[in-house]
């Protein structure tokens, strides 16, 4: 059986998340009221039955070390480990990572060893459940070098992603990363009767597009990284490779998001919340994993609650109504709070008699929401002190802006960040 190392990309500096990559490496973000964006890259790898994982990622990794100490522990027989690589500066590097590719290139000598036939890369931002040991099988029967799993999208989606053309034999022909340009976009279309030729009812989805989860034989990576100069794989490496390597699609077609912006994140928790959620985080026997916490159950009455995940230690106050949203671990929602399209992250630990009575004497909210106060379509992270009677609507309709001191807007969600504190009243 061939043997494989799994490489998940943490982020950059995670810019199109922040301000919740703030204080936190991207993949330390939680999703989904208890949950960290990679426990889902993890999960999926061990259901795969693959348990060496590094996690590479370059920016404040402290909250992802200690969730990935606190939460992957493996049995000394079985063996097993997931580590994070944090980006260093070493005697032959001074710069942060330069891409994807660079990224990979810099930690070669953690894999290099003979022991891996295989290396399998994965995105840290993504929510989809995917059975690794089928891109392998594809990959070893067809004889790949490199197999890239591929899902059919619209056009809109296509242009963010990297698209590609392939033969009868799945073999990629050509990848174009992003294609913009109306004549780019027609270079690289997949006809509909082709698709549904290789069994995927195309469904007005023309474009094949890389889902950012690479399957590389150890020692062409290795090869194509020490010998050539490409920082990322989308826009340089796989261009490059087609020509000379056999790279491989793997198809898929369930339910994946890419997770990378404010918008789509939010969009990817709220979806969570509808009868029939287009991923469920208790899937029969492949649930995602997460770090086991010992939290009372949440205490709630005389609450309205419609479409809403409600996440484990919360209290909820009497006259609230919760639509539509997630809400996370600890959260505090004092009475008469409406929540809507909102994902409340909830709090790292609860206010004991003594924080209050500090905040009452500091005239400071305590931490989570306060009486009659009415939040929609936005995100409130950890540890925020909302006061009574704030109205966070984004009435204004604003679709972009950082002009204000205690929230940013983005994609026209308001994202409260941690640790803020909102006085009574204030009008978002
Ligand atoms: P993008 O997601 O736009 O497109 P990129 O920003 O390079 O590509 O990110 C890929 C993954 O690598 C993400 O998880 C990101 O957080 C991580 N990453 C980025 N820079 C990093 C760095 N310096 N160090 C560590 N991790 C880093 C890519 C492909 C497209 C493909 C889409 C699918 O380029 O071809 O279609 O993913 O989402
Ligand atoms: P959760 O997973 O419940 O959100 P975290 O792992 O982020 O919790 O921890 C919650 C908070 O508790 C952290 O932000 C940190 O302040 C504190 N904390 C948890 N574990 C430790 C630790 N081992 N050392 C120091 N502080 C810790």
């Amino acid at each position: 059986m061939s043997r494989v190392i799994c490489l998940i990309l943490g982020g950059g500096r995670g810019t199109r998340l922040y301000p919740l990559t703030k204080s936190r490496s991207k993949p330390a973000v939680p999703i989904a009221g208890k949950y960290r964006l990679i426990d889902i890259p993890i999960s999926n790898c061990i259901h795969s039955g693959l348990n060496e994982i590094f996690v590479l990622t370059q920016f404040n990794s402290v909250s992802l070390h200690r969730h990935i100490a606190n939460t992957y522990k493996f049995d000394p027989f079985g063996g097993g480990m997931v580590e994070v690589l944090a980006a260093q500066q070493t005697m032959q590097h001074e710069t942060w990572y330069q891409g994807t590719a660079d990224a990979v290139r810099r930690n070669i000598p953690y894999f290099t060893e003979n022991r891996y036939d295989l290396v399998l890369i994965l995105s840290g931002d993504q929510l989809y459940r995917m059975d690794f040991q089928d891109m392998i099988r594809t990959h070893l029967e067809n004889k790949a070098e490199v197999t890239i799993a591929a899902l059919p999208v619209a056009e809109e989606e296509a242009k963010s992603c990297g698209i590609m053309r392939i033969d009868t034999s799945g073999r990629v022909t050509d990848f174009e990363e992003k294609p913009k340009t109306a004549e780019k976009l027609e270079r690289i279309r997949t006809s509909p009767d082709w698709l549904e030729r290789l069994g995927i009812q195309s469904q007005g989805r023309s474009y094949l597009a890389s889902m950012g989860i690479y399957l590389f034989n150890r020692a062409t990576l290795v090869q194509m990284l020490a010998t050539g100069d490409a920082t990322d794989f989308g826009k340089e490496l796989f261009p490059q490779a087609i020509e000379s390597h056999r790279v491989q699609s793997h198809l898929f077609d369930g339910y994946w998001e890419d997770i990378g912006t404010v918008g789509a994140f939010h969009k990817a928790n709220i979806d969570l919340t509808s009868d029939n959620p287009p991923f469920d985080f208790t899937y029969g026997d492949h649930p995602i994993f997460t770090r086991p916490r010992y939290l009372p159950c949440s205490r709630l009455s005389g609450v309205t609650i419609n479409n809403s995940l409600i996440s484990d230690g919360c209290v909820i106050g009497r006259g609230s109504v919760i639509e539509n949203s997630v809400i996370g671990v600890r959260a505090q929602i004092a009475e008469n709070v409406t929540i809507r399209n909102t994902y409340i992250m909830g709090a790292d630990s609860y206010e004991q008699t003594r924080h209050l009575e500090d905040n009452a004497r500091a005239n400071r909210p305590g931490v989570g929401v306060g009486a009659d106060s009415i939040i929609e379509n936005a995100i409130i992270d950890k540890n925020a002190r909302i006061g009574r009677g704030v109205r966070i609507r984004n009435e204004a309709g604003v679709i972009d802006s950082d002009a204000a001191p205690h929230y940013v807007i983005r994609d026209k969600i308001v994202v409260i960040p941690k640790y803020t504190i909102l006085q009574d009243r204030l009008v978002i």
